[in-house]
């Protein structure tokens, strides 16, 4: 069955295309700096927000009326992965990702779960195989189900933190077999609505225990993919334990697992933590923990996750440009963690927002690759930072100096340092000019 049949499959149209399903920005097998587009980009779809919501939010029911939402068990989980990849090949995207309880009926049976897998495995594998489609990452949805009103890994009962152990075995065992690159783990509700009735130290070690446990089983099993952590401030709960990327590089730190695991980085999990998404890439790529993207936005008029496809090329241009600078991305890739409004109710509506999303990631790739080629902005940090690699700086960072011997090296030389210009001004302009040429 086909579920979009007035779609056909999205051409390439070029910058001034006006067909509405065309792309003008993205075109696939075009190479820049040595890569194609495609492989740059690594752009994936995702299965929970575009697949499986309904449009029912907490003021009000259902709007979307999706054909493939119609039944629930397996024939109708496997409809909707089979809308899934008519909307990857369409929109000739390579990757597609997806939560454990995205494609399989829910049940409360730890056996019936393990089978339904299996079975939805299989399924997805035909699939993939078919569409020439590749697995960016799988995960478990250790969230939604009421088990985990508490939490998951900091649940105070240790029988759902093994339930959560179990859905993590069996989502990353269809994510190997599926060839999958990486595997998330997204804390939901790992965290506290109020302290009153939480120690935080036991839940922090509970959390830490689970993420050795994961990254034990990826070794007993021999999966070579990357594990993910994805930071959020909040939402649903009111303190999330992987707030950002820094509480997480700490957290991996305190925990033994740096080296192990690297971060999702959701651009409006950013906003809400009160961070830029660009300084958000910039701290990951610094600490060595970069891996993977959710891209999408917020809207400044509402405080909440709403998770919207993205359109703003400025800010994807600098985090592309960070990206592209520290060599682009390994097994990560870009993935539409986006939703629609709850009002576009046309399932055209699903492609325009996805084109839109692919165009603005496409363009901030060709103005990153400008912004390179122009060098700007790096012969500016490197003429800045120059000092450090003089005798006298090389001798302050690394050398066998101490607090002393620099106080008297002050005195000795006379020094009187002059500070320059920070042309914050300068290197926005050259920005500017840059985007929108
Ligand atoms: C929720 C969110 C999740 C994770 C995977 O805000 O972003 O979709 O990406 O569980
Ligand atoms: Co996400």
């Amino acid at each position: 069955m086909e579920y979009f049949p007035s779609v056909p499959e999205v051409p390439y149209g070029g910058p001034r295309s006006d067909t509405p399903l065309s792309f003008r920005h993205y075109n696939p097998k075009e190479t820049i700096l040595k890569r194609t587009m495609e492989d740059h980009l690594r752009m994936s779809v995702c299965f929970w927000h575009t697949l499986c919501w309904n449009g029912r939010d907490i003021f009000g029911e259902d709007t979307f009326a999706r054909p493939w939402l119609v039944r629930s068990d397996m024939e109708g989980q496997k409809a909707k992965v089979d809308a899934g990849f008519e909307l990857v090949r369409k929109l000739g995207v390579p990757f597609y990702s997806f939560h454990d309880v995205d494609v399989i009926p829910a049940t409360d049976s730890p056996k019936e779960y393990e089978s339904y897998m299996a079975e939805m495995t299989e399924h997805l594998g035909r699939r993939m195989e078919e569409g020439g489609v590749r697995l960016l990452w799988g995960t478990a949805n250790l969230f939604g189900h009421r088990r985990y009103l508490h939490g998951a890994a900091t649940s105070p009962d240790p029988e759902i933190f093994a339930w959560a152990a179990h859905q993590v075995r069996h989502a990353m065992k269809a994510t190997q077999a599926l060839g999958g690159e990486n595997y998330v783990l997204w804390g939901g509700r790992e965290g506290y609505e109020t302290l009153l009735n939480t120690d935080l130290r036991q839940e922090r070690r509970q959390l830490g225990r689970f993420m050795r446990l994961v990254v034990d089983h990826k070794y007993a099993l021999g999966f070579d993919g990357t594990l993910l952590i994805e930071p959020k401030p909040h939402e649903p709960t009111k303190h999330q334990y992987d707030y950002d990327v820094a509480a997480v590089h700490s957290f991996l730190s305190e925990f033994g697992l740096l080296g192990e695991m690297k971060v999702n980085l959701e651009v409006n999990h950013a906003t809400l933590a009160g961070h830029s998404f660009h300084h958000e890439v910039a701290s990951a790529l610094a600490l060595d923990i970069f891996g993977s993207v959710d891209a999408n936005r917020g809207d400044p008029q509402l405080g909440w996750d709403t998770d919207q496809f993205p359109a703003q090329t400025d800010e994807m241009t600098l985090a592309l440009y960070e990206i592209l600078n520290h060599g682009g991305f390994s097994s990560g890739g870009f993935n539409f963690d986006a939703r629609l409004r709850r009002a576009s109710t046309d399932p055209i509506d699903l492609f325009s927002a996805h084109i839109m999303g692919i165009d603005t990631l496409a363009l901030a790739l060709r103005r990153a690759v400008a912004l390179i080629e122009e060098s700007t902005l790096s012969s500016f940090v490197a003429n800045r930072y120059r000092g450090w690699s003089s005798d006298f700086g090389r001798h302050a960072l690394g050398g066998d100096c101490s607090l002393a011997d620099l106080s008297k090296q002050v005195v000795e030389s006379d020094l009187r340092p002059e500070p320059e210009s920070g042309g914050q001004e300068h290197l926005e302009l050259a920005v500017h000019r840059t985007i929108y040429r």
